[in-house]
Formats: structure tokens, C-alpha cells, sequence
């Protein structure tokens, strides 16, 4: 139920249900899993795009295999449901090392929308749009949607998005801040491309110490992430890449970086 596609130091992840807009299913969040999990660990990916296939980005979970395990009658725990496989995954996007681009090629509901606001940058076909659509069902927004929109949008916009369920374009989603570029539909993958390999030729070591860094801060105190930051430029100094990045600018050429 996805696909994935390793060129150069860009790992392409496409959720692969187009039919049903890639709604999620048990096999697709543990092939998410596997997937990350070996992004992590495997050296040579330096970023990773996420993307759907077909005309949806992706309709947030399966509600014909809700609806098979009824959770009324004890088959079926939401809660646990998202403590065993929702919520490590939006922790293993946000604690992956290496950069993580959404192409938002279409529609992205529910934590299909969550998925999105997990990764570091967005960008989207004109033709996407988005849409907490979890109140629409009588549902909690959930994957993360409620801890990342308000810090994407502010507090005022992400509860009106949350209570009505409305879908918003990818316009709309680019003026509110969910978006770091809107792009014509057939230039969306090449745009998304062009962009991942810039950051995977980057020094990978210090991106994924800002990612450590950026969601410390959201939730620390100015002197606490002072702190952190003090740690992680500790960290970030000893690499190679710094010492490469310093060298070549002393040396007036271009750096390369290996992600070490
Ligand atoms: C779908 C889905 C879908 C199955 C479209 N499932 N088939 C976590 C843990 C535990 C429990 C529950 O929830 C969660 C988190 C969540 O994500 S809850 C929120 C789940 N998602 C939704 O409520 C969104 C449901 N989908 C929609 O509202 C619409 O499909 C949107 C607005 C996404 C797109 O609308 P359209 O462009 O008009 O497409 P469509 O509705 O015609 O869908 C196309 C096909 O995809 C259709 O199948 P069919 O066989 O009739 O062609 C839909 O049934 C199917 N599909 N979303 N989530």
C-alpha cells in the first residue's frame, strides 16, 4: 500500500491506495513504519518526500475498516489503535534525522492531514486542499493535529478549523502559513525533487539537529532552549561537515557535504 523509490540521497514515499484517496489502512501505517524506520537507518537517504499517488494526498484512516471493527462492540479501541500505530509514527517523522518534504498532491483529511502538518516542509499542487475532517464523523482532531496546526496557523484559525471541519484550498492553506509553496500540479513532484536534493546534499547531521531543536523550543523556555541550542552546536561542530562547510569557506569554493 506504498511505494518507495531511492534516487540518489532522496527516499520518495507514496502512500498507494488511490482509489480510496490512499485512505490509511493496518498494513499501510506499518509499511509507513518499516519505512521510516529504514530511512533512519539506512545512511545513504539524506531526505525524504512523502506524496500520494492518484488524485488524493491522503483521506486519514480507513473508515470501512472502522466500521468492520466496531468499536462499540469491544472489537475496536481508537485510543489504543492510535497509541499502537498512529502516535509512534507521527514520532518517528518528527524524530527522523533527515528532512521530511510533504507533496501534497491532492486531497489530505483527517490525520491524512495530520501526516502532512508532521513533516518539516509542504508543498502542494494548487489542485490540494485540506481538511480536519475528524468533527465531521464526531471525532477529536488527532495524529498531531491539534499540537501542530495551532502552531502553524494560531491558535484563532486552527479552532475554527477543527470545529467546522471546513476544507480550505491549497491557496487558502498557503495564506494561513500550513504551506511553504503552492505549485502547479504537473510541476509538483519535480518541484518537490529539486528541492529534496538541495537538502539531502546538505550537512544532514545539522538538520536533524534543528529538527531536535525547533520542536524543544516549542514547548521549553527561552533559558532551557538556550541550553539545547548550546548542546546541539556542540554536537553540530564536531561533525565533518562542519569542518568542511569551514573550510570551504576559508578556501572561497563550494562545500560538499557527505551528511557526516
Ligand atoms: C474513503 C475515505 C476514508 C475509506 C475517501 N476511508 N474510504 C484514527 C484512529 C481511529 C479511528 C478513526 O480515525 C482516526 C483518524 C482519522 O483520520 S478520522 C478521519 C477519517 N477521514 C475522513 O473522515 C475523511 C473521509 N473522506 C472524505 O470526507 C472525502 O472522501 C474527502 C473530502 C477526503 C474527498 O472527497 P471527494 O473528493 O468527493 O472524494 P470521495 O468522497 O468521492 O472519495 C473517493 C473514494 O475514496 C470513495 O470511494 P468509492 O469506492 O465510493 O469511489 C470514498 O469512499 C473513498 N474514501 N475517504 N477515509
Amino acid at each position: 500500500t506504498i511505494l518507495y523509490e531511492q534516487d540518489g540521497g532522496v527516499l520518495t514515499i507514496t502512500l498507494n491506495r488511490p482509489d480510496k484517496l490512499n485512505a490509511v489502512t493496518d498494513t499501510m501505517l506499518h509499511e509507513l513504519r518499516d519505512a521510516f524506520k529504514q530511512a533512519k537507518r539506512d545512511e545513504s537517504v539524506r531526505a525524504v518526500i512523502l506524496t500520494g499517488a492518484g488524485r488524493g494526498f491522503c483521506a486519514g484512516q480507513d473508515l470501512a475498516s472502522v466500521k468492520e471493527r466496531d468499536p462499540s462492540a469491544g472489537g475496536f479501541s481508537y485510543g489504543e489503535h492510535l497509541r499502537h500505530t498512529y502516535n509512534p509514527l507521527i514520532l518517528q517523522m518528527r524524530e527522523l534525522p533527515k528532512p521530511i518534504i510533504a507533496a501534497v498532491n491532492g486531497v489530505a483529511a483527517g490525520a491524512g492531514m495530520s501526516l502532512a502538518l508532521a513533516c518539516d516542509l509542504r508543498l502542494a499542487a494548487d489542485t490540494a486542499s485540506f481538511l480536519q475532517a475528524f468533527i465531521k464523523i464526531g471525532l477529536v482532531p488527532d495524529s498531531g493535529s491539534t499540537w501542530f496546526l495551532q502552531r502553524l496557523v494560531g491558535p484563532t484559525r486552527a479552532m475554527e478549523l477543527m470545529l467546522r471541519g471546513t476544507r480550505i484550498s491549497a491557496q487558502e492553506a498557503l495564506d494561513y502559513g500550513i504551506l511553504n509553496r503552492v505549485v502547479p500540479a504537473d510541476s509538483l513532484m519535480d518541484e518537490a525533487r529539486a528541492l529534496a536534493a538541495e537538502l539531502a546534499a546538505a550537512p544532514t547531521k545539522a538538520i536533524g539537529y534543528i529538527k531536535r531543536l525547533a520542536d524543544f523550543a516549542a514547548t521549553h523556555t527561552l533559558a532551557e532552549t538556550l541550553e539545547y541550542e548550546a548542546d546541539m552546536q556542540e554536537l553540530a561542530g564536531r561533525t565533518a561537515d562542519h569542518a568542511e562547510g569551514l573550510q570551504a569557506f576559508l578556501e572561497k569554493r563550494a562545500p560538499t557535504f557527505q551528511g557526516r
